[in-house]
């Protein structure tokens, strides 16, 4: 009777467990483990003839709980979808405000790459065509990749690199969730430093923090360095003692960068990318906004700030309140990345637009701009969840 009062309580214990378990996980996947759980717990209460015992209480609770969880997760998709994706690297011209043309590698023919907006556990399939003539690889800048460390994406290492002409498809899980990206892994300090080989992964949580239900506003913000010394000749350049002297968000210079539209009242979301070769110190006038996420992970304990330093490589995801109605600031406050060339007033620059405010002095340079909804991938991240191309980022065909 010891041993069976020992196994009823080991049993019950893990029923118990899973019931825990419950936030971290998806809800059917628990349901599932629930129900699996509750069944063995009733088997186990009846074979060891358990009498009066809280055992059989405990696995009609888990039944209801497992049942309340299917019905919970009804209006969800069940189970990970696979997601499938096709991407070109195409030899392509963009132009920066207006006179500075630069050579580029670009996914689809776009600077920024595609938005690849999946769910966390998707199996995601990505079919990648070099239509350039430099070999290439796409690393998963942040996902696991736990057992298909195969598809990392780095050349000599994981695979032999993408050859001119050829494709390769890259197969893995969508793990963990957060704002990721991805980018070439060849040449890195030419082809991601100043090639325009990057683009965001946007991966939804399955179980989102509850300030992430409340955003209203959802930006993307790629930061990004680049050298007119090389811009022409592809293959080259990258080099210690290099002078970046060109510096985009989202692969644009003020002021071809457009405005950051909020009304009063709306949550936003700012998250942003170190793509390039420099650390970038980006200010925010006007409010505090809360280091959310480093990395695409929420931080246990989120910070206030005015002002946040983002290295190569790095994502920092910022929330703040529209709460100040005006026109302000956001700039890189690497105060000689806000110049075009050898020309001040330029590069890491946008400013944050209040609906309401009246827009028609003469001197204000956006009075007219035209609104480009895809700039900051806010129209993207509203579609179904996919791969999304923006005209917006697209160059013209290079020799
Ligand atoms: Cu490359």
């Amino acid at each position: 009777m010891a041993t069976s009062s020992a196994q009823a309580v080991f049993v019950t214990s893990k029923v118990l467990e899973n019931v825990a378990a419950i936030p971290s996980m998806a809800r059917t996947e628990e349901a599932f483990l629930l129900l699996l759980m509750s069944y063995v717990a009733y088997i186990e209460a009846t074979r060891m003839h358990v009498k009066g015992n809280a055992m059989r209480y405990l696995a009609v609770i888990g039944l209801l709980l497992a049942s309340g969880l299917f019905a919970a997760a009804g209006s969800s998709p069940a189970y990970a979808e696979r997601r499938a994706f096709e991407l070109t690297i195409e030899d392509t011209k963009i132009v920066l405000v207006e006179n500075q043309s630069f050579h580029t590698f670009a996914f689809n023919g776009q600077v920024p790459g595609p938005l690849m907006h999946v769910q966390e556990g998707d199996d995601v399939e990505v079919t990648v065509t070099n239509l350039t003539t430099l070999p290439h690889t796409i690393h998963w800048h942040g996902l696991l990749q736990r057992g298909s460390w195969q598809n990392d994406g780095v050349p000599d290492v994981t695979q032999k690199a993408i050859a001119p002409g050829d494709s390769y498809t890259y197969k893995f899980k969508a793990d963990p969730a957060g704002t990721m990206w991805y980018h070439c892994h060849v040449n890195v300090h030419e082809h991601v430093a100043m090639r325009g080989m990057w683009g965001p992964l946007v991966v939804e949580p399955r179980n989102p923090r509850p300030i992430e239900k409340e955003i209203t506003k959802d930006y993307l913000l790629m930061l990004s360095t680049w050298v007119s010394k090389w811009a022409d000749r592809p293959g080259e350049g990258g080099e210690p003692g290099d002078v970046h002297d060109f510096f985009t968000i989202n692969g644009k210079a003020f002021p071809d960068t457009q405005p950051i539209r909020v009304k009063e009242g709306d949550l936003v979301r700012l998250r942003l990318f170190g793509s390039g070769d420099a650390v970038h110190s980006i200010h925010l006038h006007g409010h505090v906004f809360e280091v959310f996420a480093k990395d695409g992970h929420p931080l246990p304990a989120p910070y206030k700030a005015d002002t946040i330093l983002i290295g190569p490589g790095e994502r920092y995801d910022i929330i703040f309140r529209a709460d100040n109605p005006g026109r302000w600031m956001v700039h890189d406050h690497v105060d000689s990345h806000t110049v075009n060339g050898r020309k001040g007033h330029g590069g890491i620059m946008t400013v944050v637009e209040y609906e309401g405010i009246p827009n028609d002095q003469p001197w204000y340079h956006w009075g007219h701009k035209k609104f480009e909804p895809d700039f900051y991938y806010e129209s993207a991240l509203k579609k179904p969840l996919g791969m999304h191309e923006a005209e917006v980022f697209k160059g013209t065909p290079a020799k």
